[in-house]
């Protein structure tokens, strides 16, 4: 089975230009309830980040602006994307590694979080993760 799960937010545009709503309990795409939303943005270029897994966390991301690479692999296989539309977030699971490379000078990276920041979730050594999901 495939790493890479898309959901896809309807474009609401007019002639002005275009909108996304993003609505919690409503907008049935997002498959968690959101406590949090981070968005990464001014990424040096040339800079790749990420380089972890999450014990317990589930998030979407959606590039809004430029685009980057994202890599995810869960300790047997490991698959790439590109994000590149503000129409499409990339569901990452839990213990999913992932990295992010190809970050264009305009990226702006929206993330959607199932929960508050903390730092004892993250597995930041891919020996400890590829052990924990063996
Ligand atoms: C992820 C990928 C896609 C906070 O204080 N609160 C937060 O909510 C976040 C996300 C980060 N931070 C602090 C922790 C670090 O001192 O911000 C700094 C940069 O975080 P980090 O090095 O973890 O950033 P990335 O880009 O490597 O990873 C981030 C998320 O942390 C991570 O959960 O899945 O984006």
């Amino acid at each position: 089975m495939s790493l890479v799960k898309w959901v896809h937010f309807q474009s609401l545009g007019d002639t002005r230009g275009s909108l996304v709503a993003v609505e919690i309990g409503m907008d049935k795409a997002v498959p968690f309830d959101i406590k949090r939303v981070y968005y990464i943005y001014h990424t040096e270029q040339g800079v790749s980040r990420g380089y972890h897994a999450h014990k317990n966390l589930k998030q979407v991301a959606i590039c809004l602006a430029g685009k980057c690479r994202m890599v995810l692999d869960d300790g047997k296989k490991r698959e790439e994307v590109w994000l590149d539309s503000p129409t499409k977030g990339l569901v990452i699971e839990d213990l999913i590694w992932r990295e992010m490379h190809d970050f264009s000078e305009e990226c702006v990276l929206l993330v959607l979080a199932s929960e508050h920041y903390d730092e004892a979730d993250y597995i930041r050594n891919y020996n400890d993760f590829k052990s924990l999901v063996r």
